[in-house]
């Protein structure tokens, strides 16, 4: 797991919100294993009650088996947990969008239009990612927050509705609900499942076990990354942002960490491990990676709530390689 430290970074975050009863959807998965160490961190294990569509058995604090699509289920989990903010992670993310576009559709718009009447009837807060995949071919290289939304992806489309459809929400009912585009998300403490850059993720733990990996992109396939500890930053840093200094980006800000290609990622963990063996062989996942810009802008973010990223590519490889070594030394 990440170094989950509740230092000055979060401090004023939690500011007016220490007695948050917060729900996260979606837990389970990459991103809500670290999202929630996180918040346990901030406001206390009993504050955060973590639900998934599956259940692993070994989670510790308050847990429950929960289906996005029940909004009943939804509603009944804030009643009961007196819930006042919503971190909104469960998805259907890209690649496996394309194979199973209805259930892309109904689990990332369904599950979000579920989520924000549940936060309208019951007063919380909401907070639900989007994603780089809002953009389209026409943003290459460099997507500012303002250019085209053209997705050529189901998941794209769900996600660029989803932005939408939570401004409609802040707008006609009031409800507070905020997003980042997150780039490619680089962690260790749950592998990254069903999207296209999880090759940047995958490439860490085959290295160690067998020195040896088969990119299934190109080596100039070029996409916007970030290191998890960043992106759980930006997150919180959102949320903790006074809700007048946001404009009409808040479903949506681009965030910036770092952008690389395949091959450049190779090189430089080649240059850590000179025996590593790593080839580039594309699958259909290519088709998805060549839609999306290869690097953002992300200058209303660093305006409205102050966003700078953290991580450099060395500092992000380094990482990244001592935090699979540990994990696999301890499973
Ligand atoms: P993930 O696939 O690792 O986790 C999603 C979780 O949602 C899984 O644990 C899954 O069991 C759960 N889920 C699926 N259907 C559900 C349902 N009907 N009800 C309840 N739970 C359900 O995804 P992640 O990487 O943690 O992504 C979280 C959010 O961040 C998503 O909205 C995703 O689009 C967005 N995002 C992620 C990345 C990334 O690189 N990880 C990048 C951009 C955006
Ligand atoms: C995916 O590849 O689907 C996600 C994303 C960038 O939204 N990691």
């Amino acid at each position: 797991m990440i170094d989950v430290q509740v230092s000055s970074d979060y401090l004023h975050v939690m500011v007016g919100v220490s007695g948050s009863q917060i729900l996260v959807t979606g837990a389970l998965g990459q991103i809500g294993s670290d999202l929630t160490n996180t918040l346990r961190a901030m406001y206390g294990e009993g504050s955060v009650l973590t639900t998934d569509i599956h259940d692993e058995g070994s989670q510790e604090g308050p847990f429950q088996l929960l289906d996005v699509l029940d909004y009943e289920a939804i509603s009944r989990a804030i009643s009961e947990y007196s819930i006042d903010t919503i971190y909104h992670l469960a998805a259907v993310l890209s690649a496996h969008g394309e194979k199973d576009p209805d259930l892309c559709e109904r689990v990332n718009l369904g599950g979000l239009q579920n989520i924000l009447d549940a936060a309208r009837n019951h007063g919380c807060r909401v907070f639900a990612p989007s994603s780089i995949a809002v953009f389209g071919p026409d943003s290459r290289p460099i997507a500012m927050q303002n250019s085209p939304l053209s997705p050529t992806t189901v998941y794209g489309r769900t996600k660029k509705e989803g932005e939408e459809m939570m401004l409609k929400y802040f707008h006609n009912y009031g409800v507070d609900a905020r997003g980042l585009r997150y780039p490619g998300l680089l962690s260790w403490t749950t592998p990254p499942t069903g999207g296209t850059t999880d090759y940047a993720v995958q490439v860490f733990y085959e290295i160690h076990e067998n020195e040896k990996y088969d990119f299934f992109v190109r080596g100039d396939t070029k996409l916007p990354m970030m290191m998890m500890q960043d992106a759980i930053r930006a997150t919180m840093e959102l949320m903790g942002a006074p809700s007048e200094k946001l404009s009409r980006w808040r479903p949506g800000y681009n965030v910036r960490g770092v952008s690389f290609s395949a091959m450049e990622l190779a090189h430089c963990i080649r240059s850590r491990k000179p025996n590593a063996v790593m080839r580039f062989i594309p699958d259909e996942r290519q088709h998805i990676a060549d839609t999306w810009p290869e690097d953002v802008d992300d200058a209303p973010a660093r305006n409205d709530w102050g966003w700078e990223s953290r991580f450099d590519i060395d500092q992000l490889v380094d990482s990244m390689m001592a935090g699979v070594a540990q994990s696999s030394s301890s499973s």
